[in-house]
C-alpha cells in the first residue's frame, strides 16, 4: 500500500470545493495514489461540511484513506503535502474591491501563519479564493519557514479559457493549442497573450487575425467569469475545480515536454515585473519545481498590458501592506 498523500482543502463546503473533492477521490489529481483529505470550513458551515464528508465516504473510493473536518486552520493543515486555499468571503452588495481585499487578506494572513506552524515544509499551496494573487502573496509572506516557491495562485482557469476560446474559433481540438499565456493578475487586467500560441505548429494569430485578437478575444477572456455569472446566475465552479486540479497536477507531475502552462508565482523580476509580486507567467515544471519560461519576445502591445496588470497588483499589495510582515 502506497503512503497516502495528505491533501487539505479550505472552503470545502462551497461550490468549488464540492466539485473538487469528488474528483480528488476519483484519482483525478494523482491517479492511482491513495489520499487523505483534511477539510476546512468556517464554524457556521461545519454541519454542511459533515454532510459532504458523509457523501465522500459513501463513494467507497479505494483511493480515500480518511477524511477529517476542521474549523481550525492549524489542525486542518497539519502535515499537509498539498493545500487548496479555496475558502474566501464573496463580494457582497455595495462592497468595494478594497473591502473584499481587506476581508480576505485577514483570512489568508491567518491561514499563512497556520501553514507555517503545521504544514510540511515541502507543502505545495495553491490559492484559489479571490482576490487570488494578493491572497497568495499574503499567505506566502506569513509563512516564512516555507519556501516562497511553494506558493502559487490560480490563473489556470483563465489559461484554459484562452485555449477553449481559441479552439472554438479555429475549429480544432483544445489539445492542439500550445503555448498560450495568461500574464499578471486574475482580474480584468490580466493579459491573455496569443503571440506565441500555435495550433498544430502554425501561429494562432495567422489564423484568427490580429483584429479579432486585439478587439474581441482579450476582452472576452477578461470578462469570461462575469459572462458565466450573467448566463448561469452563479460563478464558475466545475471549470474552476477542473483548473485547480490541472494546476496542481502539473505542479506535482510536471508539464509535458516542450509545453508550458500559466501559474501565478513569486516574481523574480522576470520580464521587468516587480520582484515578490504573485504574477501569472508561462511556467514549465520538472521534478515538482516550476521555472518561468525566459526570453519570450514581447512587443510594445504586450509590454503595455504587462505593465497595466502589474500596476493593479502593486495597488493591491499597497492596500494590504499591514498584513505583509
Ligand atoms: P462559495 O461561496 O461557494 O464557497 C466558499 C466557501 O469558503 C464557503 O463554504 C465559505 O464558508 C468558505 N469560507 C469562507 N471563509 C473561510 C475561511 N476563513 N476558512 C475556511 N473556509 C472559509 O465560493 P466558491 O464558488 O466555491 O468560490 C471560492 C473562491 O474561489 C471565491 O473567492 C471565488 O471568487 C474564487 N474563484 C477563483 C477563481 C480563480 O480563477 N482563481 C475562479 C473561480 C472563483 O470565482
Amino acid at each position: 500500500m502506497k503512503t497516502p498523500v495528505h491533501i487539505a482543502v479550505s472552503g470545502a463546503a462551497g461550490q468549488i470545493g464540492y466539485s473538487l473533492l469528488f474528483r480528488l477521490i476519483g484519482g483525478g489529481l494523482l491517479g492511482d495514489q491513495p489520499i487523505t483529505l483534511s477539510l476546512l470550513e468556517v464554524p457556521q458551515s461545519i454541519g454542511v461540511l459533515d454532510g459532504v464528508a458523509m457523501e465522500l465516504h459513501d463513494c467507497a473510493s479505494p483511493l480515500l484513506s480518511g477524511v477529517t473536518c476542521h474549523s481550525d486552520p492549524e489542525a486542518a493543515f497539519a502535515d499537509a503535502d498539498l493545500v487548496f486555499l479555496v475558502g474566501a468571503r464573496p463580494r457582497g452588495p455595495g462592497m468595494e474591491r478594497r473591502d473584499l481585499l481587506e476581508m480576505n487578506a485577514d483570512i489568508f494572513s491567518v491561514q499563512g501563519k497556520a501553514l507555517n506552524r503545521s504544514a510540511k515544509r515541502s507543502v505545495k499551496v495553491l490559492a484559489v479564493g479571490n482576490p487570488v494573487n494578493t491572497n497568495a502573496l499574503i499567505a506566502r509572506c506569513n509563512a516564512p519557514d516555507i519556501p516562497p516557491e511553494n506558493f502559487a495562485a490560480m490563473t489556470r482557469l483563465d489559461h484554459n479559457r484562452v485555449v477553449g476560446l481559441v479552439a472554438a474559433r479555429c475549429g480544432c481540438n483544445p489539445g492542439d493549442v500550445k503555448h498560450a499565456i495568461v500574464w499578471g493578475n486574475h482580474s480584468t487586467t490580466q493579459y491573455p497573450d496569443l503571440q506565441h500560441a500555435t495550433v498544430d505548429g502554425i501561429p494562432v494569430l495567422d489564423g484568427v487575425g490580429r483584429d479579432w485578437y486585439e478587439q474581441e478575444f482579450i476582452t472576452a477572456v477578461q470578462q469570461r467569469g462575469a459572462e458565466v455569472i450573467r448566463t448561469m446566475g452563479r460563478s464558475s465552479a466545475g471549470s474552476a475545480a477542473n483548473a485547480a486540479l490541472g494546476h496542481m497536477r502539473d505542479w506535482v507531475l510536471g508539464t509535458p515536454e516542450g509545453e508550458w502552462t500559466s501559474m501565478a508565482v513569486c516574481s523574480d523580476g522576470s520580464y521587468g515585473i516587480e520582484p515578490g509580486l504573485m504574477f501569472s507567467y508561462p511556467v514549465q515544471v520538472r521534478d515538482g519545481a516550476w521555472r518561468i519560461v525566459q526570453n519570450l519576445e514581447l512587443d510594445a502591445f504586450s509590454r503595455e498590458h504587462l505593465k497595466a496588470t502589474e500596476a493593479e497588483l502593486l495597488i493591491e499589495r499597497d492596500m494590504v501592506r499591514h498584513l505583509i510582515p
